[in-house]
């Protein structure tokens, strides 16, 4: 029989659940020759596969070509990220950035969510300020008072979205809320004790126009190893029009003398917290470089 055309929307203990275009679910296992060439099949992927008989699973056949992946969370396909923030836990901007960074690197399109807006209305604008020039949308949402909702499912239409950020921010909340399927929540108070996650595998949901991963990590997200310091620069979008003045052409806009993104911190035309954190990043992926070989 010919292999049929399918998509893993979850992966658990060696079994791939595959959905086809009519719905229809399968669980399979992967051909051994995955592992020889070092391939894991991810959630989000695009294969084909032969679907088993009666009480035996089936098997994947090959996996399409990725357009995007992940490997903390194992995620493939990923076309935007909502990087999601809130007033409780506190919000790391260095990991919302580092996530940023990531989005554009895969060219998956990023968006800031503002959750629990109903906490603290206020780190909405002020979120929007520090990332207006950084060329991200920022959307409030509250699961509480339904908030943005609309907003999202709106800006979600014919994606396959995942929503990252910190352990407690709403994530899981926020994708029931979204499309009405229970998922696993936990207290934030409980998650810090705990040092746990509350989601502790990916999976895929779809609703009429869109589909969303409920994902683990991302907390601990890595840039890759393999990226030059210099090129981390051209993931900032708000440097791209400032840096021609620059006294060195390829200026890393760290200590340099007549950094342009420097008088332009100074000057108010770029965020001064988002270039320190740019600065912090870019330590961390010269460090990483100088031991690429080791
Ligand atoms: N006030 C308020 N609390 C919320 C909102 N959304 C979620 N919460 C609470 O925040 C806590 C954490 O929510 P989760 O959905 O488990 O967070 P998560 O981001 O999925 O966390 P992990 O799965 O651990 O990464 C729960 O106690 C929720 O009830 C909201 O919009 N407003
Ligand atoms: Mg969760
Ligand atoms: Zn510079």
């Amino acid at each position: 029989m010919m292999p049929q055309a399918g998509q893993i929307i979850q992966g658990r203990g060696g079994l791939y659940t595959v959905r086809d275009e009519q719905g229809q679910e399968y669980v399979l296992r992967a051909k051994n020759k995955f592992r020889r060439a070092g391939l894991t099949p991810l959630v989000g992927d695009r294969v084909m596969f032969s679907p088993g008989h009666l009480e035996e699973h089936g098997w994947l056949e090959d996996i399409l070509p990725r357009t995007s992946q992940s490997v903390r969370p194992p995620v493939a396909n990923i076309t935007q990220m909502m990087i999601t923030l809130a007033p409780e836990p506190m919000p790391d901007l260095l990991l919302a950035d580092k996530l940023l960074v990531f989005a554009r690197m895969q060219g998956i399109k990023p968006l800031l969510v503002v959750n629990k807006a109903d906490l603290d209305p206020g780190l909405h604008q002020d979120l929007i300020k520090a990332y207006q020039q950084a060329q991200v949308d920022v959307i409030a949402a509250s699961s509480v008072t339904a908030d943005g909702l609309e907003a999202l499912r709106k800006a979600m239409a014919g994606h396959l979205n995942c929503f990252a950020g910190q352990s407690g921010v709403g994530k899981s909340t926020l994708i029931t809320a979204l499309t009405g399927v229970a998922l696993e929540t936990g207290e934030v108070s409980l998650k810090i004790r705990r040092g746990k996650q509350t989601t502790r595998h990916v999976s895929l949901l779809e609703q009429d126009g869109f589909q969303v991963l409920d994902t683990p990590g991302f907390s601990l997200l890595d840039l890759p190893e393999d990226m030059e310091p210099e090129h981390l620069r051209d993931y900032y979008p708000e440097f791209v029009s400032l840096q021609a003045g620059c006294r060195f052409e390829v200026c890393l806009h760290d200590k340099e003398p007549g950094c342009a993104i420097q008088e332009g911190a100074f000057n108010g035309r770029l965020d001064p917290n988002r270039l320190a954190r740019y600065r912090v990043l870019l330590g961390l992926q010269k460090e990483k470089w100088s031991k690429r070989y080791a």
